[in-house]
């Protein structure tokens, strides 16, 4: 009997309108069906935004730091159950357990960090201009929140969203990826069993097309953030924008690793492995561009080569396993088309470049970790997201075409450098055109109490994470209240004669 699951809309585990379901299956066994899933509709989106409204007109009410309680308790329900949920989150995912684990340990710190938040949640108190006049600011929430959100960390980036917004006092109606419902739904179970009153969070399974663009155009949800691909991103965008809605936008990216002359080359080799590989290339942050000074760059590629043909794929559930497989069948023909497109401009495939099906990998959505070297600067291969496994090398001479390079693409989430040189990495840190710069660092790895995000096309100004996503997700108001008695004109009576 396969599992039937359920969303969360009006405080009940309800079935959708529609009748209809999709199946969740495991990526690294297509045989393995984890459960049949709603396929919600509008009419479903209707309901969980109503609920969500009187949850708001309650929620709004209850004191901050009440509501950061809450979320403690959400921490701790999330740590005590860490080992069960990474390895329910490989199932649906596929990334190694030491992956999903940290991807719950960055939902229990994002947790915790809004349980103090609660109890901050600053404004300004300034001196008026008028005598006997205090002037101040305080925040307020917005409304029902919409949160739609990409499969490759099903934990992580859904808890980044909820909680700010929750804690600042909104509601939320959630949408998670349809490769991670499963993840999802048991986020809300423990939201629930955490004390969250039910109509203050509302889960619509089924496909962004539908559930996620219901949400995003609902007249009723005047906060949206969503994570995904930079084309979807301009369709959320253009819909908020015609309806005055807040938004924040974490989109794509092309991020680079830069191996200088001068580096620690062993520790450049285990950042870049780290940051390529890691979650088979399905971050926003991975690491898809390898820019090397020209006096190193045969020894690293040696060294990488070497590295890379090491790897072990499979099962991330199965220990030793170093790479899980792609999410689905089409993100496996999307690499595939990327290979063609780097043959085509005459990139060298140095490693990889095919799918993985010896043995047991025939059962799931494998590709082989693929190294294209002698890859030019504005090369489709160089300019394009590809969400997979497939490291460009770039090779340069000099740190300022490397930096460059670097800059020289649509998106800037964030970017590393590895050099001994400090001069150059306080340069760095000013010039690369990224919302983050790790120094000997991999380009992956962001902590949950510092703002993440990107510039140019990765995001639209806004970042998630530590203390600036709680200014997104709430609404600044100024207060004057005036105890002189009698009526004191701003601007007139502090400078007139
Ligand atoms: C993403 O890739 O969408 O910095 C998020 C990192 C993680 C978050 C990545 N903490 O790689």
């Amino acid at each position: 009997m396969i599992r039937e699951f359920r969303n969360f809309i009006a405080g009940e585990w309800v079935v959708p309108t529609t009748g209809e379901y999709f199946e969740n299956v495991n990526p690294a066994d297509g045989g393995d069906v984890i459960g049949r899933f709603p396929l919600s509709g509008r009419a479903d989106v209707e309901r969980a935004v109503a609920s969500a409204e009187r949850g708001f007109e309650q929620w709004r009410k209850t004191p901050a730091p009440l509501r950061g309680d809450v979320l403690r308790r959400v921490g701790d329900l999330l740590a005590a159950r860490k080992e069960e949920i990474a390895d329910l989150m490989t199932r649906e995912m596929g990334k190694p357990l030491a992956e999903t684990r940290g991807d719950v340990q960055e939902g229990i710190d994002t947790a915790y960090y809004a349980a103090v938040e609660g109890r901050r949640l600053f404004g300004h108190t300034v001196p008026s201009e008028l005598r006997n006049k205090w002037a101040m600011s305080f925040r307020r929430p917005i409304g029902v929140a919409g949160i739609v959100t990409p499969f490759n960390f099903p934990m992580a980036i859904p808890t980044w969203k909820m909680f700010p917004a929750l804690v600042c006092g909104n509601a939320c109606v959630f949408k998670p990826a349809e490769d991670v419902p499963h993840t999802g739904a048991v986020l809300v179970e423990i939201m629930l069993e955490a004390g969250l009153p039910p109509e203050v969070i509302q889960l619509v399974h089924g496909v962004g097309e539908t559930v996620g663009a219901a949400i995003v155009a609902h007249p009723k949800v005047p906060v949206v953030s969503f994570t995904g691909s930079t084309e979807t991103g301009a369709k959320v965008g253009e819909t908020c924008g015609r309806m005055h809605k807040r938004l924040s936008l974490e989109m794509g990216g092309k991020n680079a690793q830069i191996v200088l002359d001068d580096a620690d080359l062993d520790l450049a080799l285990e950042g870049v492995l780290w940051g390529a590989f890691g979650t088979t290339g399905q971050r926003c942050t991975a690491t898809s561009r390898l820019i090397v000074q020209g006096g190193v760059h045969d020894r690293l590629v040696d060294m990488l080569v070497d590295r890379v043909r090491g790897l072990r794929l499979g099962d991330g559930r199965q220990p030793g396993t170093d790479v899980g497989p792609l999410i689905h069948a089409e993100a496996v023909q999307k690499v595939e088309r990327y290979v063609q497109v780097g043959l085509q401009e005459g990139a060298h495939l140095t490693v990889g470049g095919a799918r993985a099906t010896e043995g047991e990998l025939a059962k799931g959505t494998f590709f082989q970790p693929t190294i294209f070297t002698g890859v030019k600067a504005g090369s489709r291969l160089e300019q394009e997201e590809i969400f997979g496994p497939v490291l460009s090398v770039i090779r340069v001479d000099s740190a300022d075409e490397a930096f460059a390079v670097n800059n020289g693409v649509r998106y800037g989430l964030s970017s590393s450098l590895y050099t001994r040189n400090i001069e150059l990495a306080f340069r760095a840190m000013s010039e690369l055109d990224n919302g983050i710069t790790y120094v000997n660092a991999p380009t992956i790895g962001a902590e949950a109490h510092l703002p993440f995000g990107g510039v140019k096309q990765t995001g639209n100004g806004h970042r998630e994470g530590g203390w600036e996503v709680y200014e997104f997700y709430s609404e600044t108001k100024v207060c004057y209240v005036d105890y002189s008695g009698a009526l004191q004109r701003a601007q007139i009576d502090t400078y007139g004669d």
